[in-house]
């Protein structure tokens, strides 16, 4: 049944897969075309006719083609994929797809929220994570992002938040940054923001893959099991690869040399078999410990340590095939936090309560109407029967002449679930007792202890980034004002953080929250401040991405292998063959494409140079010995190489007669990522090197120009 479930996903879409090969050109109408170069004229030199059906066909759908982009997550890249359920999660919920063993089908769209469509992937962003899950019993969303607190506590902040983050609207300017006087003015008057933001300045912002970064569904949902009973549940992805990311000299250069970077890198890996996995964890909270934390479980802006409630893996996905059309299935995909099967519901997560209203009714804007649920990305794979009809771009045909219910001429069909003794979907029953109040529950007012607890987890180099990153964003805001209130905030998270930031931006920290942003916070809190709770831990190693290195893995890794005319083979040969071994990739690189002569004779056909290639989009660097090095060593592209690659701690590799091309660089002084061979060093301590991600100890090494 799961495995067939599994297969009926591609059979549906299959069916709508069209093939050209061999068809002869039509219209939309299925008329055959004899010319398809020229319109319908009086004479061959005069007026082109009105008649031309043939030339109105296909401009017309021509001047058809866009559609609105989504309002934030515009940038997003898709996969189809499989989940596998592998724990018996059957005291928890009753939902099908989490029966231990089951396969699903899913489609998984990555994206970044402040840029247009075709902005750049390596902007500094939240990334979205949003998973489709095809189940047996209707289709699940679970549409997440890679940071597992939000902005806001209540969605009707979210259009203001959104506008402030957005190019500004009088000039459209930045694109895809939030580095700009909206941003930083709307978050400086929130504090409740505080938590995020830290995350947003964060590395989590600018991951080196799609496929090495976690996903979280953010909100406290609820499991419900066979009985009725609630169980509160936080969802995380964790991905096999680790959780990596690039220095941000890095990622702003990326966006010029290559903006579809991450894009590419999830296609080209999926496409070479190098499936990307991420195991399923859930953090389960019963009902009766709802109160039990020194937080609220309801508030977005608020995160569970793992070492409070530990994460329990619950099945695994693989992302395994890609898109065969970006429009008809990243584009037209349509997700919706508001899609539920039975065994998992809402909490009363004000923010997730606002978006089960906003992603249905901007879907229908956005993909033209109510049936955009037959687009095949879309359907479900156990079919829809209701009573529903007609609207824009119908495609069911509904036979027989009943479309209502009750009905006794369909033979009551269809029929509800619990007539037959079958279930249904069945909210999970909670009992209300509460007046209708315009508020926020004073249990959200504390902003900033885990703001703190994310900074205080994070090691020193991740530290000085997040300095830096502040640093940045606030260098570009042009109103001081705005600039000195955000450090007030961040003076209540962390008065050192504050100074450092502070001494970078030439202003001192507030010591208190501005009049303006306090006259905010009260409006929610008239009794702010209120005095927080001690917090069950003042450290979680789960929010460190440097984790420990003797896991690491360098599988799918890019080494850029940099040579020139009289190469020497084995050099080359001997590393290829340890770095594939490991799973990572040799791109040799040269100073043109076309053919490489080896300094044994015979040559290899080149596809990439210094001229298409940057350092920022490889992973490690090694020079083999030859004639090569004369030729490397009157490259300018090829210093700019190695140097980016020293500053942005990435290993590097010298074969002994390459290494005088190190003493011309500006590379300085010997560490665990520089492998020289005449220190005795090989492939493997290359390996080994590259194997920690980044060479953290070269953080605080001189840092070379590039
Ligand atoms: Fe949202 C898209 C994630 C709060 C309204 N959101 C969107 C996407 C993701 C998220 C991943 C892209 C889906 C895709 O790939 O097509 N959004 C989140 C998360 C939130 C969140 C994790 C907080 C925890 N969002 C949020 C709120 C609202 C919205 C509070 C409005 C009340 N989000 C939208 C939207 C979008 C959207 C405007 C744009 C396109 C779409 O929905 O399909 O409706």
């Amino acid at each position: 049944m799961a495995a067939s479930d599994e297969n009926k996903k591609i059979e549906q879409m299959n069916k709508s897969l069209i093939d050209n090969t061999n068809q002869r050109l039509t219209t939309n109408d299925g008329v055959f075309i004899t010319d398809n170069n020229n319109t319908l004229k009086a004479g061959d030199r005069g007026p082109s006719l009105l008649e031309d059906f043939i030339y109105q066909d296909k401009m017309a759908h021509f001047d058809r083609e866009r559609i609105p982009e989504r309002v934030v997550h515009a940038r997003g890249s898709g996969a189809h994929g499989v989940f596998e359920a592998t724990a018996d999660m059957s005291a928890y919920t009753r939902a099908a797809f989490l029966k231990k063993g089951t396969k699903t089908p899913l489609f998984v769209r990555f994206s970044t929220v402040a840029g247009f469509k075709g902005s750049t992937d390596l902007a500094r962003d939240v990334r979205g994570f949003s998973v489709k899950f095809y189940t047996e019993e209707g289709n699940y969303d679970l549409v997440g992002n890679n940071i597992p607190v939000f902005f806001v506590q209540d969605a009707m902040n979210f259009p203001d938040l959104v506008h402030a983050v957005k190019p500004e609207p009088n000039n459209e300017m930045p694109q895809a940054a939030s580095a700009h006087d909206t941003f930083w003015d709307f978050v400086s008057l929130m504090p409740e923001s505080a938590h995020m933001v830290m995350w947003a300045m964060s590395d989590r912002a600018i991951p080196r893959s799609l496929r090495m970064m976690e996903g979280f569904g953010v909100h406290t949902f609820k499991f419900v099991n066979a009985a009725g009973k609630g169980t509160f549940v936080k969802f995380h992805w964790k991905p096999k690869l680790g959780v990596h990311q690039v220095a941000w000299n890095e990622a702003q250069k990326i966006s010029g040399f290559d903006a579809d970077f991450h894009r590419r890198d999830l296609w080209e890996n999926i496409d070479k078999g190098n499936f990307p996995q991420w195991d399923l964890g859930v953090q389960l909270i019963p009902e009766e410990d709802e109160f039990r934390y020194s937080f609220d479980i309801l508030d977005p802006t608020k995160l569970i340590p793992e070492e409070v409630v530990p994460v329990q893996i619950i099945g695994t996905m693989t992302l395994n095939r890609n898109p065969e059309n970006f429009f008809a299935e990243t584009e037209q995909i349509a997700f919706d936090p508001g899609r539920l099967v039975p065994g998992i519901d809402f909490s009363n997560d004000p923010l997730l309560q606002g978006r089960v209203f906003s992603y249905a009714d901007t879907q229908n804007y956005r993909l033209g109407g109510p049936n955009f649920h037959e687009l095949p990305i879309n359907r479900s794979v156990n079919g829809k029967h209701n009573n529903q009809k007609d609207g824009t771009g119908r495609q069911d045909i509904l036979k027989g002449n009943v479309s209502y219910f009750p009905n006794s001429l369909g033979g009551g069909c269809p029929y509800h679930a619990m007539l037959k003794g079958e279930k249904g979907f069945e909210s999970h029953q909670e009992k209300i007792d509460a007046s209708k109040v315009r508020k926020r529950s004073t249990s959200f007012a504390d902003h900033f202890t885990q703001a703190r607890l994310f900074f205080n987890s994070q090691s020193p180099e991740e530290q000085e980034h997040i300095v830096n990153a502040y640093s940045f964003e606030l260098s570009k805001v042009k109103s001081v004002d705005i600039r000195t209130r955000e450090l007030a905030i961040l003076h209540q998270i962390d008065p050192k953080l504050a100074a450092k930031v502070g001494s970078n931006i030439g202003l001192t920290p507030p010591t208190s929250l501005d009049e303006l942003t306090l006259q905010f916070v009260r409006h929610n809190h008239p009794d702010y401040p209120i005095e927080p709770k001690d917090p069950e831990v003042k450290k979680s190693k789960a929010l460190s991405m440097k984790q420990d290195p003797s896991k690491g893995t360098i599988k799918t890794r890019k080494v850029a292998f940099l040579v020139a005319d009289g190469v020497d083979m084995n050099k080359v040969e001997h590393y290829k063959k340890a770095l594939e071994a490991e799973g990572a990739e040799a791109v040799l690189i040269a100073p043109n494409v076309g053919k490489l002569k080896y300094k044994q004779g015979g040559s290899e056909e080149i596809q990439f140079s210094f001229l298409t290639e940057a350092s920022v989009c490889y992973d490690a660097f090694y020079t083999p010995e030859g004639d090569s090095v004369n030729i490397l060593s009157d490259l300018p592209e090829y210093f700019q190489f190695i140097n980016e690659g020293f500053r942005h701690c990435k290993a590097l590799a010298f074969a002994k007669g390459a290494e005088s091309l190190v003493e011309a660089s500006y590379i300085k002084g010997k560490d665990a990522g520089l492998i020289l061979e005449s220190d005795g060093q090989s492939v493997t301590d290359f390996i080994k090197a590259m194997k920690q991600h980044r060479i953290w100890e070269r953080e605080s090494a001189r840092k070379v120009p590039s």
